[in-house]
Order: C-alpha cells, then structure tokens, then sequence
C-alpha cells in the first residue's frame, strides 16, 4: 500500500566525482530497490521540463545549464515510502545546511552542484518517471 517508486537523478557533478556508486549503494543499503537505472545525457528541453516549476526563479538558467552539462545516472527507486525516505538519504537542498549522515551533509557544498535530485510528492515523482522512463 504505501510502496511506491520515485526518481533519483544523480547529476553531472556525482558522474564526474566518481560518486555514482557511491549513492546508488546508499540507496540498497537503506532498502530501497533500484528498478530501472540508465546513464543519459539530459537535453535542454527535457531539463526545461523536468524543472517547470522553478521557471520563474531567478537561478533557473543556472539549473538547466548545469543539469546538461554532461551525463547523469537516472534511477526508478522503490520501496516503502519511497519518495520521503529517498528526499530523507538526499538531505537538504542547500549542503551548507545538510544534515550529516546524507548524501549531500557527507559530500557536497554547494548549492547547484548537490549531487542528487529526487521527486518531491508522489505527483512529481509520476509525472518525473513519465518524462525519464515513459511510464
Ligand atoms: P531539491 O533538489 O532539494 O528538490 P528544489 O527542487 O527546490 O530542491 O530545487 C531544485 C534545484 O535547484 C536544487 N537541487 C538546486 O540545485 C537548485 N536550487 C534550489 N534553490 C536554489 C537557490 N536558492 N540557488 C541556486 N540553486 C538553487
């Protein structure tokens, strides 16, 4: 009942530190499932609506530039409550202020370049896994 599948994008900054292991076996080690998993290259238009909410904000342009700057690893995750248990590995958005224990408290510090991204409500993540895997 409370199973369900979210996305987790570790970005270009994780696949360029060698960090992508790193994360994904964070994530087995919590209990969640990794279910479909590729590396891929996001494209400006896929990045632009992967991030439609934040259009309006003033670091958008930074957020897309950054997201295509080279390949990132793309994951279905999924286990019980997955999408807060996953947000809840992840850490908060700004790694200055990271708890540690988290992926982004234990190995990042900069906003932009945060490592990971994963669904924030069970509705983002439907519509996320519909753009990445076409469910
Ligand atoms: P999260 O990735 O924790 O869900 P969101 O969805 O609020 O955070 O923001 C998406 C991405 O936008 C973040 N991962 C981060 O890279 C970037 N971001 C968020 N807030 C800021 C900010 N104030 N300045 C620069 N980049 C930001």
């Amino acid at each position: 009942m409370s199973d369900e599948s979210t996305l987790l994008i570790a970005k270009p900054d994780a696949v360029r530190r060698g960090l992508v292991g790193e994360i994904l076996s964070r994530v087995e080690r919590r209990g969640l499932r990794i279910e479909a998993l590729k590396l891929m290259r996001i494209d400006r238009t896929l990045a632009e609506r992967h991030y439609a909410e934040h259009a309006e904000k003033p670091f958008f342009g930074d957020l897309v530039r950054f997201i295509t700057s080279g390949d990132v690893v793309v994951a279905r995750v999924g286990g019980r409550e997955a999408v807060s248990a996953l947000r809840a590995l992840m850490g908060a958005t700004d790694p200055a202020t990271s708890a540690p224990g988290t992926i982004r408290g234990d190995l990042a510090i900069e906003i932009t370049e945060n490592l990971v991204h994963g669904s924030d409500s069970p509705d983002s993540a439907a519509r996320e896994l519909a753009l990445f895997f076409g469910e």
